[in-house]
């Protein structure tokens, strides 16, 4: 099983959403579960509220197949990422937050994704889609993350569902 989380801040973002959905049902996987949106506020910048979600898949490909067919998706959605540090304003991210228990350390990609744990934009949409599955470095489950973690951020649901 992996989990993936989605984030926009630029241009039609429900719609960004629902169509980086649809891409990854098309190519990587059977998408077994999808999270309520939320509006969220930038969390590490200033910039423009988020609509974030996490959906579990499943899927043959290996993680970094995982990783490209991601990228691919991003960049057909508009995505153009400045090679200046820090975060930006994007049409649409795509993480991997978690696949099956791997413990991942490639210069490409880590996993469990690094930052997850801090970030209520990650935790709350996951804990609707995952709120038992245990966490392969931490062993304490996303609920339990999610009680922890002391990103006070404010975020509300969003009224539209994501269809898959
Ligand atoms: N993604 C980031 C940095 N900050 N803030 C919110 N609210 N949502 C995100 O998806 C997000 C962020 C880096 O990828
Ligand atoms: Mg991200
Ligand atoms: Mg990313």
């Amino acid at each position: 099983m992996v989990y993936i989380a989605l984030g926009s801040n630029i241009g039609n973002r429900f719609v960004l959403l629902q169509k980086a959905v649809d891409c990854i049902g098309s190519r990587i996987g059977t998408i077994l579960s999808v999270s309520k949106v939320y509006e969220t506020p930038a969390w590490g910048f200033e910039s423009d509220a988020f609509l974030n979600a996490c959906i579990k898949i499943k899927t043959d490909q290996t993680a970094l197949d995982v990783l490209d067919a991601l990228l691919t998706i991003e960049n057909e959605l508009g995505r153009n990422r400045d090679p200046s540090e820090g975060y930006q304003a994007r049409p649409i991210d795509l993480d991997i937050l978690l696949f099956n228990n791997e413990i991942i350390s490639h210069e490409r990609l880590q996993l469990p994704h690094p930052r997850m744990e801090l970030r209520q934009f990650v935790l709350t949409p996951l804990a609707d889609i995952a709120a038992k599955k245990v966490h392969p470095q931490f062993k304490k489950s996303i609920e339990e993350l999610q009680q922890k973690c002391e990103d006070n951020s404010v975020l509300s649901i969003w009224n539209e569902p994501l269809k898959f």
